[in-house]
């Protein structure tokens, strides 16, 4: 959205809401719109949240606002949102695929009160066109209110502020430094949407970004960690070492998580380069400890027997895996679970987080299941349930995917094994070990809500031990400087003493 908005004709204000980090329900979503006196409303959405965005849809087309979709899934089922499917009707039009350069002309046409249905990125002979994202337009971060997207939760923003330089907020920007990805993954819409069609931006106009980006954080006091949101950072590594050097040469490391598979983090050159560029978290889509399973899905080029060296190579330069898998895939079985959190415990820690295998509408995946007769709620979408199947698995009933699941991430986030976790990385510095504990509470948030202040009291009192000698050793190092700095000005006060006696003496 923040694309978007810097391409919307200038003459027109933009005013953007993140239903996640700003959560609203229809009645206070039409009166921000009506008090906003906003004339058109466009709305983006994944799968997962597009029942809830057409609830939204609907009731801002009720108080006669007209409404743009666009993203992802409506791109893969543009007649669900157009009423085209015999279900009701939602918005007023559709952008479909990369709306870069249909945007502007949608709102050319609103403003005129011409809205057509439906957008499509054409050239002149009817061909998709893909944005080259050279030039690529300026995001003016400096000059956007963030407020809505500090991550720190607000109840520990004031003591933060006083004790913890900068750390009171905390940016997560979103960057892209190029789109698509070829592989073609069964159950990924990515290769669908983006076509495989790799396009970048041009290192130049990344480094100014990521430049202005940490003007503006020593600027405001505050910190930004940049997510590289490509699909595939590495996917041609030439180009991602280039880009990773001219970033250290410019002096515009900022600390920076990215998406990259497994395959192509055999390289250590890249890695140095990961390193030296302030990567700090790399998301690893390792789906499967199984390669039956990984071939099955199309993402044989995942390597489970080289899992742990990746994962070794990374943490050796202090560069940690959010590592993601699926449960419920065609050669899993009950035990599924235990198999791989005991490998997930031989490997350096990282963050692991599981999901059940999602059959997403327009994806190979979606169409085999279809064929198979093997989809329970084949429009899933429309009733939302986090964490439920849609299909049935092969070799194990729906309740033992579940199970699986829930044992998965019940036991990666037990007290257990974040103390296990703390104890693999005990040698390092006591900062990257406070980092690392937080992340583990925050990613256990995923599957385990963590919503009030009683949860979170509850995740203390559970990590208690590990809480507490992070936080001695963490006093301890924090008055150590100063005891120093105490001891220093002792000693140079009886040298002064010392000297002072002297001279008296010799006078
Ligand atoms: C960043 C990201 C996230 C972030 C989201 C942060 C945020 N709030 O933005 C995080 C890490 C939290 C995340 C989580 C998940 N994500 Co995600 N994520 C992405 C990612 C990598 C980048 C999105 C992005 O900004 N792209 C760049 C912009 C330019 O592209 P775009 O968003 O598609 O927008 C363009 C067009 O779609 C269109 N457009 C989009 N919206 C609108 C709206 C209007 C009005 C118009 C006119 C046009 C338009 O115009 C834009 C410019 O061309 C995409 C993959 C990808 N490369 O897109 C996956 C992706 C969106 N995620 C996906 C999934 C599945 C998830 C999860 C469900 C994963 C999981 N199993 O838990 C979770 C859900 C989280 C949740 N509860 O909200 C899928 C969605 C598939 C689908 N059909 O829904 C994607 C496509 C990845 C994939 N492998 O298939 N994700
Ligand atoms: S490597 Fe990742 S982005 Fe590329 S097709 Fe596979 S799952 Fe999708």
């Amino acid at each position: 959205m923040f694309l978007l908005q810097s391409l919307t004709p200038a003459e027109h204000e933009v005013l953007l809401i993140d239903g996640n980090a700003r959560p609203m329900d229809e009645r206070q979503l039409v009166n921000f719109i009506i008090e906003k006196k906003i004339g058109l409303v466009g709305i983006g959405s994944m799968t997962r949240m597009v029942a809830r965005a057409y609830r939204m849809a609907d009731a801002i087309r009720a108080a006669g606002v007209p409404v743009v979709m666009g993203g992802p899934h409506i791109t893969e089922v543009p007649d669900e949102a157009l009423g085209r499917d015999g279900g009701p009707r939602h918005a007023d039009a559709v952008a479909l695929g990369e709306a870069d350069e249909t945007w502007p002309q949608i709102v050319a046409d609103a403003a005129r009160g011409e809205l057509k249905e439906i957008y499509t990125p054409v050239d002149e002979s009817g061909k998709e066109r893909k944005p080259s994202l050279q030039p690529y337009p300026t995001i003016p971060w400096e000059k956007l209110d963030l407020e809505q997207f500090n991550m720190v939760p607000k109840v520990a923003r004031p003591l933060l502020e006083r004790h913890a330089n900068g750390w009171h907020s905390v940016h997560l920007i979103p960057i892209e430094s190029g789109r698509g990805c070829p592989y073609g993954c069964e159950f990924c819409t990515v290769t669908g949407f983006f076509g495989d069609s790799i396009r970048f931006r041009s290192n130049e106009s990344v480094v100014n970004e990521l430049l202005r980006l940490k003007k503006h954080a020593r600027k405001n006091r505050s910190q930004v960690i940049v997510f590289f949101i490509d699909d595939n950072f590495a996917i041609n590594i030439k180009r991602t070492k280039s880009l990773l050097r001219d970033i250290i040469d410019a002096g515009a490391q900022l600390p920076w998580i990215a998406q990259i598979s497994a395959n192509l983090l055999r390289d250590e050159e890249l890695v140095d380069l990961i390193e030296a560029s302030h990567g700090k978290w790399i998301f690893i889509g390792m789906e499967s400890i199984d390669p039956v399973n990984l071939a099955d899905v199309n993402k044989s080029f995942n390597k489970p027997a080289e899992y742990a060296a990746v994962l070794d190579r990374l943490a050796r330069r202090d560069i940690y895996a959010i590592t993601s898998f699926i449960v419920g895939l065609d050669n899993d079985t009950p035990g599924v679970a235990d198999r791989t959190l005991d490998q997930i415990a031989s490997w350096p820690p990282g963050l692991p987080v599981f999901g059940q295998i999602t059959p997403f509408p327009s994806t190979p995946l979606y169409d085999r299941l279809l064929k198979a007769g093997r989809l329970t709620r084949p429009k899933h979408w429309l009733e939302f349930a986090p964490y439920q199947m849609a299909n049935t698995p092969l070799k194990m009933s729906i309740d033992q995917t579940h199970a699986e699941l829930d044992k998965a991430w019940t036991e990666s986030y037990s007290p257990r094994r974040n103390a296990k976790a703390l104890e693999w990385i005990a040698d390092k510095p006591i900062k990257i070990r406070v980092m690392h504990f937080a992340m583990r509470m925050f990613f256990r948030g995923i599957y385990f809500p963590q919503m009030t202040k009683l949860a979170w009291l509850k995740l203390i009192v559970a990590n208690r031990r590990s809480i507490f000698k992070l936080a001695s050793e963490g006093i301890g190092k924090w008055r150590a400087p100063k005891k120093e700095v105490d001891l220093a000005a002792a000693s140079r006060e009886s040298v002064q003493r010392a000297e002072g006696s002297v001279r008296a003496r010799s006078a």
